[in-house]
């Protein structure tokens, strides 16, 4: 099997890193687990298509027959969202399908890994896995977290869902010492809706100033990840009633019918879409769609020869939000 588990990158995101042209690692659990087929393939195709279009080379990452690939073909892009077989890999799950040659959809933190172990230095998703709610008691954490503490990679996402335990993610995340910018927001984004109750100690007005944090976290030896947390737009948020609503339904029946371990995610997602008549669907690929344009703009930030370095950025610095003084 000695060979299996080498990481195959296509040729266009070969040429694009060899290049030094931008390119956007994308996950596939999103697409496998977190949206209704056969939606989840026209959204595959669509985000591809949406960082092209930008002139950003889109890597889209799964396991294919136990090969961990960066970058995938269309036909692989379809298996990936039609197949129901397609299992859900994490970071601890990846060795196994590798030796066994399994076909799998790769979380936040299988995608990150993969990503940055070919030097992708920006990745698009929907929301980060966190601090579910009775972690307290079920221990259930994401390994996002953990692993994007080890990973040096910037991933831009609409926050997280309220699914999960929002102050605890936020709370973990700055344990692990990963960094957390708002993107034009000085308060965390709550993925359905635009905005939590949570305020972020950092803000960032552009794209340049994220790839200046970059530039300046690999100055400073830092191999952990900045996570962008990139609201959606007020007019595309979900019905805060209907929200709240469905999330207490969903934890309940989550709770009553014992769903553990991977599968927490998807069932939740799942009853969301369901119970939202769709309305959470449209809601979550617009979030993705937002993050995939962030990202795009970032990696190109970050591949213009004369990005902007720390010093350059003094003129237009991120902000510190301060309390109000006294
Ligand atoms: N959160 C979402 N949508 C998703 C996921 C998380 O809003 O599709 C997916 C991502 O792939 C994420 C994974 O990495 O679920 C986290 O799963 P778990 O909670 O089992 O670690
Ligand atoms: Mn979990």
């Amino acid at each position: 099997m000695a060979g299996r588990s080498n990481i195959v990158v296509s040729e266009p995101v070969r040429d694009a890193l060899a290049a030094g042209a931008p390119v956007v690692a994308l996950e596939s659990t999103l697409i496998a687990h977190g949206l209704p087929r056969p939606r989840n393939r026209e959204v595959a195709l669509e985000l591809e298509e949406q960082a092209r279009e930008r002139g950003v080379t889109p890597a889209t990452i799964a396991v294919i027959d136990g090969v961990p690939r960066v970058g995938l073909d269309e036909p692989d892009l379809r298996r990936i969202a039609d197949d129901a077989n397609v299992v859900k890999l994490s970071v601890r799950d990846l060795p196994v399908a590798c030796a066994t040659g399994w076909t799998g959809a790769t979380t936040v933190a299988a995608t990150a890994l993969l990503a940055a172990r070919v030097g992708i230095r920006l990745f698009a998703t929907g929301g980060l896995g966190g601090v579910h709610r009775g972690a307290g008691d079920s221990f259930d954490e994401s390994a996002d977290l953990v692993t994007l503490s080890t990973t040096p990679i910037t991933v831009v996402s609409a926050g997280v869902k309220s699914i999960l335990d929002i102050a605890a993610t936020l709370e973990r995340l700055e344990t692990l010492g990963i960094t957390v910018v708002g993107y034009r927001t000085s308060t965390f984004p709550g993925f359905y809706l635009p905005r939590t109750t949570y305020d972020l100690d950092w803000r960032v007005s552009d794209a340049g100033q994220v790839a200046a944090a970059m530039t300046a976290a690999d100055t400073l030896g830092l191999t952990s990840a900045i996570v962008v947390a990139n609201p959606l737009p007020a007019d595309q948020a979900l019905d805060p009633a209907l929200h709240d609503r469905v999330l207490a339904d969903a934890l309940a029946w989550a709770e009553e019918r014992g769903i553990r371990g991977k599968a927490v995610t998807p069932f939740l997602l799942e009853t969301f879409h369901r119970e939202t008549g769709g309305a959470s669907l449209t809601v979550n690929i617009n979030a993705v769609r937002n993050n995939v344009a962030v990202a795009a703009e970032i990696a190109l930030a970050w591949a213009t020869p004369d990005r902007a370095t720390p010093d350059r950025a003094t003129s237009d610095r991120a902000t510190p939000d301060q309390a109000p003084q006294p």
